[in-house]
């Protein structure tokens, strides 16, 4: 496992590099997702392949970028689903973005991710390991990625990220919103949804919600590349993932690229959800 971890960290140090040299740009290309790839999308997903191409314990990887997987070591233990650039299309005003990454075995569920790992590409470069519990580190001046801390939602939070198209949203979901900015909680939305649940799990809890919509029903945020991982984090650091009402980590996606509704919070922010969905 160390050996993916380590890979991953050298994938952080490349991409920092693309997105403070690289053209921000749209690619002529169309992913599997029908989104109109940035050229930097598709160099990512490269630097990251080739640095997990060399793991042995690496069977299999999956991007968020491609449609469908790639056989890597048969004899591997490892399933890899990852998010190469999640919120690349903040780069090109210059806001955090991150990279997302699931160590599952023997399959894309849920129940079978054993390690999680996100870098987030901001001041400054930063990475967080989960796999007992959950470990923050940031690259220090010998390009090393040193330890800072752990990270430990509280019972209870005082930030919102209310994400999607809020006239699509139902009036149940605009009521708790609405109920909880009046209870005092601060609006933290970027649309990027490292930084954003960064930021909620580095001050101690608050709410992230991407809900079921009018024009997306089925959520936005896709299960294996990018809800799964978010989901195994906020459980390691004390807190809780929902789809509103069923624990995420329970579902099983049909096809690596199906998304869901997501609520990630600290346990009173996810008590108060499954109260409004009762
Ligand atoms: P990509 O995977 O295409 O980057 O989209 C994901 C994302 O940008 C998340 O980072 C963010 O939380 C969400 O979409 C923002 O969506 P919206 O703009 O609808 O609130």
């Amino acid at each position: 496992m160390h050996e993916i971890f380590n890979a991953i960290k050298k994938s952080a140090i490349k991409i920092k590099w693309l997105i403070e040299n690289e053209d921000t740009g749209y690619s002529t290309n169309i992913n599997s997702t029908g989104d109109t790839q940035l050229k930097i999308d598709i160099k990512s997903d490269l630097i990251i392949e080739e640095e997990l191409k060399k793991i042995s314990s690496v069977k299999e990887i999956i991007s968020e970028e491609k449609e469908s997987r790639t056989p890597i070591n048969k004899n591997g233990k490892y399933l890899v689903g990852y998010d190469p650039l999640d919120g690349s299309s903040l780069l090109d005003v210059n806001l955090s973005v991150g990279s997302i990454f699931g160590i599952y075995q023997d399959g894309y569920d849920g129940k079978n991710l054993k390690a999680v790992v996100y870098i987030i590409y901001g001041p400054r470069l930063e990475l967080v390991i989960a796999d007992e519990d959950v470990k923050l580190y940031k690259l220090d001046e010998n390009r090393e990625f040193i330890f800072v801390k752990n990270i430990k939602l509280n019972e209870k939070g005082y930030l919102n990220a209310p994400g999607s198209t809020q006239s699509c949203w139902s009036k149940k979901h605009k009521q708790m919103i609405d109920d909880i900015f009046a209870s005092g909680y601060r609006l933290r939305y970027s649309g990027g949804m490292v930084p954003d649940l960064h930021q909620i799990l580095l001050k101690g809890g608050g709410l992230f919600s991407y809900p079921s919509t009018s024009d997306k029903p089925k959520g936005k945020l896709r299960m294996v590349f990018e809800v799964f991982p978010f989901a195994y984090i906020f459980e390691k650091a004390g807190g809780g993932a929902i789809d509103g009402k069923k624990r995420l980590l329970d579902l099983s996606p049909s096809h690596p690229h199906d998304t869901t509704p997501c609520f990630f919070g600290s346990n009173e922010e996810i008590k108060l959800v499954l109260k409004y969905n009762e």
